[in-house]
């Protein structure tokens, strides 16, 4: 049943998973929903503020030392030993070499990754982005050990969010901490700047638990390489690179990739995503069924203080 806000007195403002091609979106939600007084409280000067909102994220370089981050990698590698764990829905490993790809509800698995989530000055941060308190709603990591690391093709999390979870708005943000080294080439995250200013509406139906392929190899979602090499072509691509304990926040609209690791250095990134209290999930915009908890909380939403 697709959802309330898609019905036709009520359209959905982010159609996608169309049956024919959509130009691109205005996208209709601020990029920092705080008050002008929120804005001001928070720990983020005007200045990184202004960034955020034209280019969709901000690099805060050595947020954490890499001797405060190391425990968190360990525990990754721990983890990565333990059969009844990696054999679960909630790692998933490369379709190829069958290395694991990503791990989801790291903060639900871990004491330390969920302490994590409620650093006070990145919660600071997020609430002043948000203009809201905010609640975790999917944490991964995204695991490229040396010479066997996948890579991501280009997307908007956002589009995934609203089509297969229900996010209603754009009012989330991603905090990634880099686990290991992010370097010219094993495989940093690439953005494109200045694309979150715009929806773009994918063309193809989601079939019923798409996730179990999707995370492995995205199809869907995946915007058209015409629509792709204009928007690169005019605010081009970054890959911010940086010690262990580097901060990436990204606005969930924002296009992104990430290209294999061929080199011998892992590179593993923590994500964490924070969605707004008042954004909270409806029924998927695809109209197929809610994926399950670990990619998508709904159920135990504490908001973080
Ligand atoms: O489907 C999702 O939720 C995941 N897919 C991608 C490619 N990025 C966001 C998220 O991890
Ligand atoms: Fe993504």
């Amino acid at each position: 049943m697709p959802n309330a806000l898609s019905t036709p007195g009520n359209r959905d403002p982010y159609p996608t998973r169309i049956t024919s091609p959509l130009s691109p979106l205005p996208r209709r939600c601020p990029v920092i929903h705080g008050s002008t007084r929120q804005r001001l409280a928070g720990p983020l000067d005007a200045a990184s503020l202004e960034s955020f909102d034209k280019d969709g994220f901000l690099w805060m370089e050595g947020f954490l030392s890499p001797e405060e981050i190391a425990p968190f990698f360990d525990e990754l590698n721990a983890m990565e030993l333990d059969h009844e764990l990696t054999s679960s829905d909630q790692v998933i490993t490369d379709p190829d070499s069958g290395a694991i790809r990503s791990v989801f509800a790291m903060h639900e698995l871990s004491d330390r990754f969920a302490a994590l989530t409620r650093h006070p000055y990145l919660l600071a941060i997020i609430h002043q982005l948000l203009g809201s308190e905010a609640y975790i709603h999917q944490s991964r990591i995204n695991d490229k050990s040396g010479f066997q690391g996948s890579g991501f093709d280009w997307h908007s999390d956002f589009e995934t969010w609203h089509a297969e979870d229900g996010m209603p708005r754009m009012r989330a943000v991603s905090a990634s901490l880099m686990l290991t080294d992010n370097l010219e080439f094993n495989g940093p995250l690439m953005l494109v700047p200045g694309s979150h200013r715009h929806f773009i509406p994918t063309v193809g139906e989601t079939p019923d638990n798409n996730w179990q392929t999707s995370l492995q190899h995205q199809r869907l979602g995946v915007p058209s390489e015409e629509v792709l090499g204009d928007l690169i072509e005019r605010h081009g691509i970054v890959a911010p690179k940086g010690p262990a304990g580097s901060l990436l926040l990204f606005d969930c609209n924002i296009l992104h990739a990430s290209n294999r690791n061929l080199t011998p250095w892992p590179r593993s990134n923590l994500f964490f995503v924070y969605n707004s209290v008042e954004n909270s999930l409806e029924s998927p915009f695809s109209g197929t069924a809610p994926r399950p908890e670990f990619l998508a909380s709904r159920s135990d939403c504490d908001t973080l203080r």
